[in-house]
């Protein structure tokens, strides 16, 4: 099942959270300065371990990787890098892969319900309208064959909640 709702991601009741992150995977604003901030510190202690073994050069744009989700009512969060909307490049395929590959972090870990933001459309600028397209269609398809049971689109605004729920 898919669902939309209007609130904010940090309050979500779900197995597993996904960050807008960048590929620092040290913080940053929006989505991802609200989970540090309420998450606490052990989000970010784990996303150090990462950057000192696995990802030394930082969590590629469109991969996804997971940590505890620290205070936060959630289980898991799910990191991943949205692409910078480009005007002159189609980086689509990129922003399918964050919702792909998110999925699939979630299912490895167990995970039967997963809460997503509107990832690239604050500080990376993506039309709205755009990415509720794309994240729609790729988690259509990625739940056809999925142990998850519920993904549901927390939309801060009315236009994203608009959009990605005219989409479903
Ligand atoms: N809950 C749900 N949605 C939110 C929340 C919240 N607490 N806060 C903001 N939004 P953004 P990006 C909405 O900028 O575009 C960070 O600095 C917001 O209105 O969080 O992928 C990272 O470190 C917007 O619609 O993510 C990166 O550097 C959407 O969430 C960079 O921003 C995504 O906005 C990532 O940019």
């Amino acid at each position: 099942m898919i669902e939309t709702v209007r609130g904010d991601i940090t309050e979500q009741r779900v197995d597993a959270v996904v960050n807008a992150a960048n590929s620092s995977l040290l913080g940053g604003g929006g989505v991802d300065g609200a989970i540090h901030r309420k998450g606490g510190e052990e989000i970010l202690a784990e996303c150090r371990a990462l950057r000192a073994s696995k990802y030394g050069g930082g969590l590629p744009t469109g991969q996804a990787v997971a940590t505890t989700a620290g205070r936060l009512p959630a289980r898991w969060v799910i990191h991943t890098v949205g692409p910078v909307w480009s005007s002159s490049e189609d980086r689509s395929s990129l922003l399918a892969d964050c919702h792909r590959n998110s999925l699939r972090v979630a299912a490895e870990l167990g995970a039967s319900t997963v809460a997503f933001p509107a990832i690239s459309t604050g500080v990376y600028r993506w039309p709205v309208e755009s990415a509720a397209e794309i994240a729609v269609a790729t988690v259509k398809e990625e739940l056809r064959d999925s142990s998850l049971t519920l993904v549901r689109f927390v939309l801060f605004d009315d236009d994203a909640y608009g959009a990605f729920s005219a989409q479903l």
